[in-house]
């Protein structure tokens, strides 16, 4: 089994990765050992709870949705390979080193509403190259399919590095010595599945073809797909995509009618281009239920979309839905 730094040589090595991009990537790993220490402590350390702040979206923070964002935020700028950041839980980017090369998008701690009930919660992180000339909000408006490098770390019973730099995905377990060993390489998300996850509460508001997938999935073997379907919902995009990554299943977070100007829920730069990424080197797919997600041209840092992604096979069906 590989260390994460003897992973780094080895992949970088073969697949000519740069070694700025490495020490980019390296920067995000050891912001995240730092998140993963806190949020293991939980009410030990005095980090749960709520900041009394609010985010760009007006979604009130915790205190730990804080603690992460500024622990990376502190870590990336010291390095002088990272141009610029922009994260969740900013309004604005962050310029960092005007000589850096890259710029880094993050979700500082994905799954807010489990922070306090000890339910997986995790880093998500997007790599870009910076664009030429001076640094700017459009500097990061780059398609999915631009990203470098994507992955996100996962607090949860284990925590889990998992990683892309666009040569299939890797998974990394951290030690009780404070390292990331590797524990799987080139996981394969299965072609087809039995398993979705979709938060049936808002049922009510979802356009008519999530309605019709949705009521095709319940039916089970009874209706037009011929076999019956599990259903898990954990309210972490970040977990949710990891168990797809480990056995496959779909994840929906559709359109909701209730607010037309909104196209979804979940964050474009921060959670489905970065998750994207991953589920796509591992042989799934992602959509905005219309479009391959990795190929929209994003129009703002905060932007949100419908998401669904996974499994092919179901993916496409929803796609097909929706012509
Ligand atoms: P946050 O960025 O505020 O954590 O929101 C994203 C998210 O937590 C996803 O990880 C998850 O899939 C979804 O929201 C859960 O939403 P809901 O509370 O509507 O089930
Ligand atoms: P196990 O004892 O096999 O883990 O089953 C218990 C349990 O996992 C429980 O913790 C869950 O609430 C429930 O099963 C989930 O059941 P479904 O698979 O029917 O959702």
């Amino acid at each position: 089994m590989k260390t994460f730094s003897q992973y780094l040589m080895v992949h970088s090595q073969e697949n000519h990765i740069p070694k700025e991009l490495i020490s980019t990537v390296e920067s995000i790993i050891i912001a995240c050992k730092q998140i993963s220490r806190n949020v293991r402590l939980g009410a030990l350390s005095g980090v749960l709870g709520e900041a009394g702040t609010g985010n760009i979206q007006g979604e009130a923070q915790k205190k730990l949705d804080v603690i992460a964002n500024q622990i990376l935020i502190d870590t990336l700028r010291t390095n002088p390979n990272v141009a610029g950041l922009a994260s969740e839980e900013e309004d604005n980017f962050v310029a960092a080193n005007e000589q850096g090369g890259y710029l880094v998008l993050f979700d500082p701690l994905d799954g807010s509403s489990n922070i306090d009930v000890n339910i997986s919660i995790g880093t998500i992180f997007s790599v870009l190259l910076k664009p030429s000339g001076s640094l700017k909000t459009e500097s990061f408006l780059q398609k999915g399919s631009e990203q470098v490098a994507a992955g996100y770390v996962l607090y949860g019973v284990q925590t889990l590095l998992v990683l892309t730099f666009k040569h299939g995905v890797h998974v990394f377990t951290l030690n009780e010595q404070g390292e990331f060993i590797e524990t799987k390489s080139l996981p394969q998300i299965p072609e087809q599945t039995a398993e979705f996850a979709i938060n049936a509460s808002n049922q009510r508001h979802w356009e008519q073809p999530i309605q019709k997938y949705i009521n095709e999935l319940l039916a089970g073997e009874d209706g037009v797909r011929e076999k019956n379907y599990n259903m898990r919902w954990v309210a972490s995009m970040v977990a949710e995509v990891h168990r797809i990554l480990m056995r496959g299943g779909v994840f929906l977070y559709p359109k909701d009618n209730r607010d037309p100007s909104k196209a979804g829920k979940l964050r474009l730069m921060y959670e489905a281009n970065p998750l994207g990424l991953v589920v796509e080197q591992a042989g799934g797919k992602i959509t905005n239920s219309r479009e391959n997600m990795l190929e929209i041209q994003p129009t703002g840092l905060h932007q949100r979309v419908a998401v669904v992604l996974g499994s092919a096979e179901e993916v496409g069906h929803v796609r097909e839905l929706h012509i």
